[in-house]
């Protein structure tokens, strides 16, 4: 699965401890064994990483080591674990194999961890990502023991320079009592430059306006501030990202990138958007990853994107010029994306920003600038609503994310799935969602491979017609439109039908035979 990624060359030969700068800091230099002792049972972790970019690799290991050596002795020992958002085996597989996390949040994706949670062993605060930084500040998470973060090297004056993504680091850093650096020399030091860390947000009631109009303004500086007198260990690695391997886009994936395509030139032709379209904001996954080819073959030039992950498709984009600039929190590229934009790092550099995650998912940005966001959901309901968390309403599958802070704020909000998913057991498209996570009044834009659904405009009646119509597969339609006509003849009310006895049934019987088609 994961694949080890060819390292970039380490300019001028230089090794992680010449990367430190600060000379106190040099000084503090120790295992990570030695690193991990420092955090105690009970504390709140803050680490670095964003979508298995630029998370600690060494302390996280070592702690789990710990933890396990802890609980053999019968000790208690468990943290609280706050990141930017997914990390990797090495951080959350590490920690929840050992039962060594007694709270995540915002947002994860690793195999492990999610079934602690689903075990109930593991408590879980899905958040929206922009919602994070500021709730640490607000004092709404409780306290902040120790940052543990990952960078590039750090200057003589103690700055540090960022890695491939930027997350809550600045957040950690200010908030958390202590700071632990890992300075891994795998990452590219020619990273120093593509990051903007903006240090003008001010708790409300005095929050001032955030000076940006288009996703390449650059508001604030290049490095992260950090006290040297915080950072009570500095441990050097030399270990690659997280780098998953990229899956080429599947015959449904292509399919919805077309029906994607064919809107948004219909919305040009109207006047609704401009030629170059409005910047973008895409998810992480394949369905993703086939639109940005998709726009990669189009017509548009002169594309931007405002997004939190750049994966493949935007790095093909930017490479063949379609994509003029990117704004986004972290770069999750597979092995062969790293290796071009490591080669290329120098060219892609004015093209490319790396912010915090408060910043790249700010809502007043993203309806400032207008967005175009493009998010993949689990299932929807005909009225439109989305769940992108729950299987079956219950079991989390991994966050919220960015997804929210997105759809909520954009100018077009998208949302996209296959109209089906396991072998056509469970049709994506329901008569109510058993989750929500974005309610109707976010939903503009339902893609299936089967077709879209424009629903701006639509009053609720409308709105199912056209997602059966447009998204259902064949063989769950004539099922859901027996449902709507049922729930408009006995519905208590005729603006959202619903029979409350029958709305959550489809998944009632997913779970009791394994299928949600009345057979
Ligand atoms: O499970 O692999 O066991 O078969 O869910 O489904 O189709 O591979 O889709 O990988 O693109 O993930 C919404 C989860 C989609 C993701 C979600 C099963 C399906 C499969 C995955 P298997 P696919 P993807 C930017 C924005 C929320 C966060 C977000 C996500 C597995 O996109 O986490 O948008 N989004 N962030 O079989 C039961 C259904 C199902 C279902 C699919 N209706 N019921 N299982 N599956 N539909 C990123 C960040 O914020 C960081």
């Amino acid at each position: 699965m994961d694949t080890v990624v060819k390292k970039p060359a380490a300019p001028g030969g230089d090794s992680a401890l010449e990367r430190i700068q600060h000379a106190g800091l040099r000084g503090k230099v120790m295992s990570a064994d030695e690193a991990a002792a420092l955090i105690r049972p009970g504390f709140n972790v803050g680490m670095s990483g964003f979508t298995g970019a630029g998370y600690p690799k060494a302390v996280p290991q070592a702690l789990a080591r710990r933890i396990e050596t802890a609980h053999a002795a019968g000790e208690p020992f468990r943290i609280g674990l706050w990141t930017g958002a997914s990390t990797a085996p090495e951080l959350d597989g590490a920690l929840a194999k050992v039962e060594g996390v007694d709270m995540r949040l915002p947002y994860q994706s690793d195999p492990t961890t999610r079934a602690r949670i689903n075990s109930g062993q593991m408590q879980y605060v899905d958040m929206h990502l922009s919602h994070v930084g500021q709730f640490v500040w607000f004092g709404f998470l409780g306290h902040l023991n120790v940052a543990v973060i990952e960078v590039v090297g750090v200057l003589p004056d103690g700055r540090l320079i960022p890695t491939t993504s930027v997350g809550n680091n600045k957040t950690w850093i200010d908030q958390a009592d202590h700071v632990i650096l890992e300075v891994n020399r795998w990452q590219n030091p020619a990273l120093e430059g593509m990051h903007d860390i903006y240090y003008g947000t001010r708790l409300p009631p005095y929050r001032q306006p955030i000076p940006m109009t288009g996703p390449g303004d650059r508001i604030g500086e290049p490095y992260l501030r950090c006290d040297p007198d915080k950072v009570i260990a500095v441990v050097l690695t030399d270990a690659p990202d997280r780098n998953s391997p990229f899956t080429p886009p599947d015959e449904n994936s292509r399919r919805i990138a077309g029906h994607i395509i064919d809107f948004l030139q219909h919305e040009v032709k109207m006047g609704r958007l401009p030629k170059n379209l409005l910047p973008l904001q895409s998810g992480v996954g394949n369905i993703a990853n086939a639109v940005l080819d998709g726009l990669n073959q189009s017509p548009f030039e002169g594309m931007t994107a405002y997004t939190e992950v750049l994966q493949d498709g935007m790095l093909e984009m930017l490479k063949s010029g379609k994509l003029s600039f990117a704004s986004s929190t972290a770069l999750s590229l597979s092995p062969e994306a790293t290796e071009y934009f490591n080669a290329h790092i120098d060219e892609l550099k004015p093209r490319i920003l790396l912010r915090p995650q408060e910043i790249s998912n700010h809502p007043e940005l993203i309806r400032r600038m207008g967005l175009i966001a493009m998010n993949a959901l689990i299932e929807a309901d005909i009225y439109g609503n989305v769940n992108s968390t729950h299987l079956m309403g219950s079991a989390i599958m991994n966050g919220i994310g960015g997804s929210g802070d997105f759809a909520r704020n954009a100018y077009l909000s998208i949302f996209m799935t296959p109209s089906v998913a396991k072998g056509g057991s469970i049709s994506c498209i329901v008569p109510m969602v058993s989750h929500i996570d974005h309610t109707e009044h976010d939903v503009q834009v339902i893609v299936t491979e089967q077709g879209l659904a424009d629903l701006r405009g639509l009053a609720p009646v409308q709105r199912a017609r056209r997602v059966i119509d447009q998204c259902a597969h064949p063989d769950y339609r004539d099922a859901l439109r027996d449902y709507l006509a049922r729930a408009q003849a006995g519905a208590i009310g005729q603006h959202t039908p619903h029979l409350l006895t029958e709305a959550l049934s489809w998944h009632q019987r997913y779970v009791q035979t394994g299928h949600m088609r009345n057979q």
